[in-house]
């Protein structure tokens, strides 16, 4: 039995959605989707307003989902120009810089309005249409927001690439969206220090056609630099271009975003999004899942590389007309109270974060948390991985004094907005649960090898059995690879990739994922991501990639590496592999144990048997289980004997 923690009295008699509302609207959602969503579409404005509400095909070979699809609408318009009239001079996005001696910003409706406008047109002036892709390559500034609803506004897809990425993996996405245009900065402030942006775009330009402009925002003022025929500043061509954009009208089914993420194989994936159900979703989920009233100021603290930036910091809370705070530092600068400085400086009513930040600050004591007013606060909410119940409790008890409740937001880039969650109003609380569904969603718990749909208490894979607005529609240029992905393995639903528990509560628990994507700080990395940027590195033959428990990042990443017969196992090598990786991938995928393996365990076939490597990595090697298939059984006392990972 696991400990119930009930809704706050306060909060639910003054919440949307109370326990009676959710179980009456959550039976209408799933017994009657065409009149639940006709209704739940109008929550956004339409140019054209939809007839048809879905057209959902979930049949591997014919996967096809609609939504709206004869409605036509504009994003920036929804976020931007409808709450001119109401709420002009409210603040839109209140601006923290790293830097807290830098004056924060709070920019109006109006402020963005315009700027988007001016935006939108410096884009079109570059050559930018309907329809083209833009890449976003940006810090945590006002900027970035303003890049992305201006592609928005004029109907061109945006697709962010996380600043953290490197030069490797800015080209990758580049190249794979076929973009024309890359907008960065001279250099992005983090933590008090600063990223090269530009000098990394530089790189990755080299590696793309000669086509693609680049336009450049002024950040930090440094030296960078410059190629006349390609690069601009934006500061100096929104100074040439008209105040007026007027939005264009786009179909809702027309691509709003291409964002890449990890997958078990190959390559990146280009998820899309399109507009209309997106938004749609975007901004029921903002709402009804922090209960978020106007006027309150909501925080959270992803990046906009991220999904979470893009449908909870930009496009849920403006379309919501929210008041939503952007910040651009790190949660530990200048010390590791920041975020509640934060808090009580502007006074945040939502606080939405990532289990990995709650766990590295609950590090650092309960004082640094108590020295800053939290009285603001009123909803709680976690993001990006399993939370244990320990962090649960004291983002709980000590973050939020026992008055918040936590909503434990379960959801992925592919699905564009939360799918299990608890709402603040109506769902007893259960400490590492992401609890029930939201509104149309129908998750399904699978027999992993039979695919049986399994019945109450039970375990094994998540799977959704119907369609709701804000799921991905294919995989950029390759529509195959999205049925093969999501509809192949478990016919007729979604495959999340995701394993999880129901209790006897009907309460959902996310045990993690079933594929070989890690979660590393809330980051997907896929394995094989980083098995092909070792094997890039000349000193090494064969590589395989397994996570392990990690602390403070839930989970680490454990690398086997099996060098060229000529290179000597050195600690000196091991540390350059680490940076190696770090450098062709990013920060995020820096191996944290490498073991040099003379052999890696095999099937006769020559599979790898990653089971074992998985349980060699978690120093529980007394249980690898049948060893039978193993080409060479002796390679495994060589791993462990020299495993890295001792308890
Ligand atoms: C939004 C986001 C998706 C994967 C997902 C799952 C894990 C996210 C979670 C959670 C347990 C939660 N995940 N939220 N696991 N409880 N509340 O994180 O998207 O980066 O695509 O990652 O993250 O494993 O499949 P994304």
């Amino acid at each position: 039995m696991s400990d119930i923690i009930p809704v706050p009295a306060s909060i639910a008699s003054a919440a949307y959605i109370d326990k009676a509302k959710y179980e009456e609207m959550y039976a209408a959602s799933v017994e009657n989707p065409d009149a639940f969503w006709a209704q739940e579409g109008r929550r956004i404005d339409w140019i054209k307003p939809f007839k048809t509400v879905r057209n959902v095909d979930y049949t591997y070979g014919s996967v096809s989902i609609k939504w709206f699809e004869d409605g036509t609408l504009n994003a920036s318009a929804n976020c931007l120009d409808r709450h001119l009239a109401e709420r002009g001079d409210q603040t839109a996005i209140l601006f923290e810089p790293d830097d807290p001696n830098a004056e924060a910003q709070h920019i109006t409706y109006r402020q963005v309005y315009e700027r988007v406008c001016k935006f939108a047109n410096v884009l079109k002036a570059l050559g930018v249409g309907k329809g083209d892709r833009v890449v976003i390559y940006l810090p945590m500034i006002p900027e970035a927001a303003y890049a992305m609803l201006a592609c928005a506004r004029i109907g061109a897809i945006h697709s962010v690439v996380f600043a953290g990425f490197s030069p490797d993996s800015l080209a990758n996405r580049i190249n794979d969206c076929e973009a024309k245009l890359v907008i960065t900065a001279d250099g992005a402030p983090r933590g008090g220090r600063v990223t090269n942006l530009k000098a990394n775009a530089d790189t990755a330009l080299k590696h793309c056609a000669a086509s693609v402009k680049c336009l450049v925002v002024k950040r930090t003022g440094q030296d960078i630099a410059w190629s006349a025929d390609r690069d601009s500043w934006l500061d100096e061509m929104e100074a040439g271009v008209p105040a007026e954009c007027p939005p264009t009208e786009m179909n809702a089914e027309d691509p709003l975003f291409v964002l890449y993420t990890s997958g078990s194989t190959g390559k990146p994936k280009g998820v899309v999004h399109t507009t209309g159900g997106y938004l749609v979703f975007a901004a029921m989920t903002h709402q009804i899942t922090f209960d978020y009233k106007p006027g309150e100021v909501y925080w959270c603290t992803a990046d906009v590389g991220w999904v979470t930036g893009h449908t909870y910091i930009v496009y849920g809370p403006l379309a919501n007309g929210a008041i939503s705070l952007m910040f651009e530092g790190v949660p530990t600068y200048p010390d590791a109270g920041r975020f509640w400085s934060v808090v009580a400086k502007h006074k945040v009513n939502t606080f939405y974060t990532a289990p990995t930040a709650i766990r590295a600050l609950m590090g650092k004591g309960e004082e640094i948390v108590k020295k800053h007013d939290r009285s603001s606060l009123r909803i709680l909410g976690t993001v990006g991985e399993p939370i244990n119940p320990e962090a649960w409790r004291w983002y709980y008890e000590v973050v939020g004094d026992k008055r918040c409740p936590v909503v434990d937001t379960w959801w992925q880039t592919e699905t564009g907005g939360h799918l299990i969650t608890n709402l603040p109003g109506a769902t007893p609380m259960k400490p590492g649960s992401a609890t029930t569904p939201f509104f149309g969603v129908q998750p399904a718990v699978l027999d992993p090898g039979t695919g049986e749909e399994l019945s109450g208490k039970a375990e094994g894979v998540l799977v959704i059995k119907d369609s709701w607005p804000g799921q991905m529609r294919t995989v950029w240029g390759d529509h195959q690879r999205f049925m093969d992905t999501y509809f192949q393995q478990y016919p007729g639903t979604y495959f999340t990739g995701d394993g999880c528990r129901r209790d006897e509560d009907g309460y959902y628990w996310i045990t993690g994922r079933v594929d070989d994507v890690l979660n590393v700080s809330g980051h997907r990395m896929g394995t094989a991501e980083i098995e092909s940027a070792l094997v890039a590195h000349e000193a090494v033959s064969e590589a395989a990639v397994v996570g392990y428990p990690h602390d403070l990042k839930g989970q680490g990443i454990y690398c086997y590496v099996t060098l060229m017969a000529d290179r000597e196992p050195t600690e000196a090598l091991r540390t350059e592999l680490q940076n190696w990786v770090r450098s062709e991938i990013g920060p995020i995928a820096k191996p944290d144990l490498i073991q040099f393996a003379p052999g890696l365990p095999k099937t006769r076939s020559g599979k790898i048997m990653r089971r074992i490597l998985r349980k060699i990595a978690e120093d529980d090697f007394g249980a690898l289980g049948d060893t039978s298939t193993l080409a060479e059984p002796q390679v495994v006392d060589d791993l462990i004997e020299n495993r890295q990972n001792r308890k």
